[in-house]
């Protein structure tokens, strides 16, 4: 495959190929889709020559590669400076590269108690204490953010923030978090994005669930 592409696996089970497909269509990049299935082992050979870590997603654009989410996000920044995938004033901009981060390198209970299964639905899940404090980090987040932008997405219009909380926001539906109702609403209005509607449209549609994928992916 040519031209700009994006290599992602499962859209069902892959949180991170979500969060570097949204970034990718916010920033309004024209891309085809190179999907690698894992569940054969053979695909990890082909997955080893596409992305230099063996992990979605990664993005191929003008002969260049970048592989992990928050550089794919930080270079459509660069060759898309004027979409605003990052919030106008310095200040907020740091604020939204911190959230960002947060989400990048923590949250690890809430993954693995918690993996992202658009198909499935667990109602009155028990969450575990580990999980629920990181449930009670990202809601407070939510509220800061939406409290000081007044709405209606973290920091007023779409950034790359919400590309990297949206998989958060299909766990909480899939696993019936309770939130209070600012954080319930903030979750419908990402649902309700015309790229969740296609990511998921498409995430049902995929083959049925693979049992061993139910887990931390
Ligand atoms: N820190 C990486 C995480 C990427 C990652 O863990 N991707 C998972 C899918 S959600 C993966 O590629 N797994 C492939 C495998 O386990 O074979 C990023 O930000 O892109």
């Amino acid at each position: 495959m040519t031209g700009t592409v994006l290599t992602i696996s499962s859209k069902n089970y892959s949180s991170w190929s979500l969060r570097g497909w949204l970034m990718c269509k916010m920033a309004g990049l024209e891309f085809a889709e190179e999907v690698v299935p894992v569940d054969d082992p053979a695909n990890r050979a082909e997955l080893a020559l596409l992305s230099p870590s063996i992990l979605v997603p990664c993005l191929t654009h003008a002969g260049i590669r970048v592989w992990d989410t928050l550089a794919i996000g930080e270079y459509l920044l660069e060759i898309k400076p004027e979409v605003g995938l990052l919030p106008a004033g310095r200040g907020d901009r740091a604020r939204c590269r911190s959230i960002c981060g947060e989400m990048h390198s923590g949250s690890g209970n809430l993954r693995s108690a918690l993996p992202m299964n658009l198909k499935a639905r667990h109602p009155g899940s028990k969450v575990w204490s580990g999980a629920q404090a990181d449930i009670d980090r990202i809601t407070a987040i939510w509220h800061d953010c939406l409290a000081a932008h007044d709405g209606p997405y973290l920091f007023g219009a779409p950034t790359m923030a919400e590309a990297m909380y949206a998989p958060v926001v299909t766990r909480f539906l899939t696993y019936d978090v309770r939130l209070d109702a600012a954080c319930a609403a903030y979750c419908e209005r990402i649902m309700a994005l015309p790229e969740m509607i296609e990511w998921c449209r498409a995430a049902l549609a995929e083959p049925d669930e693979l049992e061993e994928l139910d887990m931390e992916f």
